[in-house]
């Protein structure tokens, strides 16, 4: 079972190869940020609450994430792996992750299912340099990508979700993949990293 979450800066190509890792896997690509913008557009309560947070390029609250989150990864088609791709991106949603995995590996082990590797997590951290990443989200124009917005998505990268490094290496779930490659390039060493560790 494929159970892969990718870390990495705004525009480091989370978005990009999750979905195609995601395709090759054929499991669900589970992206919060797509998410949170589809309640945006359809003006949903949780769609009102989030976007003052977007448009700032603050982390959405971790309960309204955590809640959207539990809920997708409760639906059929991700029972059998997922790819999530901007969660978690602080320690409360990595420990949540982790609770979720523990919870589902008691189930199993009362259940007797033979599940040693089943609930192992893959955690993918894209590298790439700041200033390749500002170039690349100005000139995608996403209404968050504008300078000011992109500076401070970078702040809180640094001080939020960087410390997850350490907490996946830690736990020797972490791979590090240089994303300042093609795209084409940064999927075929990511397979292979998956493939040596699945
Ligand atoms: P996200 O939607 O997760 O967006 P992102 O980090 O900006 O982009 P990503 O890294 O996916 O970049 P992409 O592949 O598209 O977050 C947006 C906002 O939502 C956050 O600021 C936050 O407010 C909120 N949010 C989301 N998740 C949250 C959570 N868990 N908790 C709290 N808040 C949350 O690539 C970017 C560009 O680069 C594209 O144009 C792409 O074509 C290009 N590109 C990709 N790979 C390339 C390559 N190898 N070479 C050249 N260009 C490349």
């Amino acid at each position: 079972m494929v159970r892969l979450v990718f870390l990495g800066p705004p525009g480091a190509g989370k978005g990009t190869q999750a979905s195609l890792i995601a395709g090759f896997y054929q499991v669900p690509h589970i992206s919060t940020g797509d998410i949170l913008r589809t309640n945006v557009a359809q003006r949903s309560a949780l769609g009102w609450q989030a976007k003052e947070y977007i448009d700032k390029g603050d982390l959405v609250p971790d309960q309204l994430i955590i809640d959207m989150v539990e809920e997708r990864l409760e639906k059929p088609d991700a029972l059998h792996g997922w790819v999530l791709d901007g969660f978690p991106r602080n320690v409360g949603q990595a420990k949540f992750i982790e609770q979720l995995l523990s919870t589902n590996q008691n189930a199993n082990d009362i259940q007797g299912e033979k599940t040693q590797k089943n609930n192992s997590l893959i955690v993918i951290n894209l590298q790439v340099p700041d200033q390749v990443l500002v170039s690349r989200l100005l000139s995608r124009g996403r209404p968050d990508d504008n300078e000011q917005t992109i500076q401070h998505r970078l702040q809180v990268h640094h001080q939020q979700t960087e410390p997850l490094i350490e907490f996946y290496k830690e736990r020797q779930q972490l791979i590090t993949i240089d994303g300042n490659h093609s795209v084409e390039a940064v999927t075929n060493s990511l397979k292979q990293a998956v493939n040596q560790s699945c």
